[in-house]
């Protein structure tokens, strides 16, 4: 403002023409003498202000009042600090300009960053806002799943008490069976059965069968109950039991089909039990008669077991498994050639590895009249069509037609083809042989399996 001031005020006074100290000099008066004053001629009344002039370069100016006829030293100096001190305000308020001036550009640099701080929020609001949707649904996911997997441990307790009950009733079946039998024992009498003394327990479950449809009080469970009662196995008692040495002790002398369940093994399966022969309780495993049935089949067969159990069949590896691994079993093999000649091998304990082994045979020592043909193959995996774990080149189960315990490949094979005759014609080895008893091109003609506790 003092700047603005000071210029508009020469701008007014300045009349003089250029070079006026020249003017004042050209007159005739001393133009050294830069401190004496002269009084101006005020032509046109424009100003009441003359101005001296100094010789030297002007760096400043100054105005002196022409009205006062004797101006002095004194009111020079005074002038001179007049104006030092304002251009010393001047110089003041031009640095404070200067401060404003940065000030200002710092708040227009702060302004920006701010700008850009403010953006920078947003984003991230919007990001943290997605997180926080994104998090509320895997939530809601995870509480379905959770309501899911309670749903299903919910059914499946339900499952299983509903299993429990089913046992409950089955025993209670067993039990009501078993007074039927006692009561059908006693119509036989009176109605005079025909066959009183029982020459095959096949007779008897018929004789059963047929007094069961005239007693009325087997009619009191559901029709579901009497489907499992009619899906057991024809014996008085029906177990289950842990094998058929069990079956014996519990006074069941008669040889056929009884259920068992293994310790420990959460399945229940059906066997025959062979109680006649060699002391009986003898669980068959395997057994050989007529050829009826193919034995040239996949693991998960020969693993689940196949064939019928009043004929032909194979009890099933997993089976075996669990059987063997509730006490010490010995195994006996049963064999009878085309002319009725039986012979006998006996193991003194046998039992499998569980499946993760593929069942690898574990034998004891031999004893017998057959001859020794399975120690060749102790400690061997079992091998099927599918599934190569014999120690030959190719898989001897395709040669030989039928699961075994091959090495390389056998010097037994009681799952081959049941040839009628005895000698065989083929191109491999692939009769139902024990090398041992008739050698390898001899296929036998019955052959049984049985395993028994020691
Ligand atoms: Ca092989």
């Amino acid at each position: 403002f003092w700047l603005v001031c000071l210029t508009l005020f020469l701008t007014l006074c300045l009349d003089i023409p250029e070079a006026g100290g020249r003017k004042d000099g050209a007159s005739g008066d001393n133009p050294g003498d830069k401190h004496s004053p002269r009084s101006s001629d005020t032509k046109g009344g424009r100003c009441s202000y003359t101005f001296i002039v100094p010789q030297q370069k002007l760096t400043g100016a100054l105005c002196l009042n022409t009205q006062s006829a004797t101006t002095n030293h004194s009111e020079v100096a005074v002038l001179r600090a007049e104006l030092k001190r304002q251009q010393e305000q001047l110089e003041k308020l031009r640095g404070q300009l200067d401060q404003e001036g940065a000030l200002a550009l710092e708040i227009r640099a702060l302004r920006k960053e701010s700008n850009s701080m403010n953006s920078r929020i947003a984003q991230l609001y919007a990001q943290l806002l997605n997180e926080v949707l994104q998090k509320k649904d895997q939530a809601l996911e995870q509480r379905r799943v959770e309501n899911l997997l309670l749903n299903a441990t919910t059914q499946a307790l339900q499952v299983s008490s509903n299993y429990r009950e089913l046992e409950k009733k089955y025993g209670a079946l067993t039990s009501t069976m078993s007074s039927q039998n006692q009561f059908i024992a006693r119509l036989e009498k009176q109605c005079q059965c025909r066959d009183s003394t029982h020459q095959s327990s096949l007779v008897g479950n018929k004789l059963q069968c047929e007094c069961l449809k005239i007693t009325p009080e087997i009619q009191e469970g559901t029709e579901n109950d009497l489907l499992l009662l009619f899906a057991l196995p024809l014996t008085p008692n029906s177990g289950p039991w842990r094998d058929c040495q069990h079956v014996l002790e519990s006074g069941e002398t008669i040889s056929g089909i009884y259920l068992l369940r293994p310790q420990s093994a959460n399945r229940l399966m059906q066997a025959w039990c062979e109680q006649s022969r060699a002391q009986g309780g003898w669980t068959v495993i395997q057994r050989r008669l007529d050829g009826s049935v193919n034995f040239f089949r996949t693991w998960e067969q020969y693993k689940q077991g196949f064939g019928n159990l009043d004929g032909e069949y194979w009890l099933g590896l997993e089976h075996l498994y669990w059987l063997t691994k509730q006490a010490q079993y010995k195994l006996r093999v049963a064999l009878e050639d085309w002319q009725g000649r039986q012979v006998f091998a006996e193991y003194d304990s046998f039992r499998l590895e569980p499946e993760t082994d593929w069942y690898r045979l574990r034998l004891g020592q031999y004893q017998g009249t057959a001859g020794d043909s399975l120690s060749w193959h102790n400690n061997k995996a079992f091998t099927t069509l599918d599934r190569d774990k014999d120690s030959y080149t190719g898989n001897c189960a395709h040669f030989q037609k039928g699961g075994w315990w091959y090495h390389m490949c056998a010097h037994s094979n009681l799952n081959g083809v049941w040839y009628r005759g005895g000698h065989y014609r083929s191109r491999y080895q692939d009769g139902v042989y024990w090398a041992e008893f008739h050698g390898g091109s001899y296929s036998l003609k019955r052959v049984s399996m049985m395993i028994k506790p020691t």
